[in-house]
């Protein structure tokens, strides 16, 4: 839940209430493609669980979980780009920030002019 106890979008997602594009869920990570990708691959890398707004927040309040994200963005990088790749995580909305559940973008394969980077 987030802070106003309304589910997140992604924690709507996680509930398969919302569709996407699942690439890998674990008890506490879900991953799913980007609905708009701004590279070959974009992959959202995000907690099943939306009490942590942003990774500033996560870092503090849960390092395990932090460390199992990036954990999981490295799997998933394995498979799906050339081991190379970007960790993004927008943090509040002057930096693009638009979903308030904290999350990773994963990308890889070069980046489309214009975006997230
Ligand atoms: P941001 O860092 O909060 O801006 O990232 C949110 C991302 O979530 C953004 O890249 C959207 O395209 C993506 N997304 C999605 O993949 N599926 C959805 O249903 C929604 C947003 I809403």
């Amino acid at each position: 839940m987030s802070g106003t106890g309304e589910p997140t979008i992604f924690e709507r997602i996680a509930a398969g209430e919302i569709p996407a594009r699942m690439v890998l869920e674990t008890d506490r990570v879900i991953a799913f493609h980007d609905i708009s990708p701004q590279a070959p691959v974009h992959v959202i890398v995000t907690p099943r669980e939306g009490r942590h707004r942003d990774v500033v927040e996560l870092a503090a309040a849960d390092p395990e979980l932090l460390a199992e994200l990036v954990a999981t963005a490295k799997r998933i990088a394995d498979e799906l780009t050339d081991g190379e790749f970007r960790l993004i995580f927008n943090t509040g909305p002057a930096a693009g920030q638009t979903v308030f559940h904290v999350h990773a973008h994963l990308l890889g394969g070069g980046l489309k002019e214009g975006s997230l980077a």
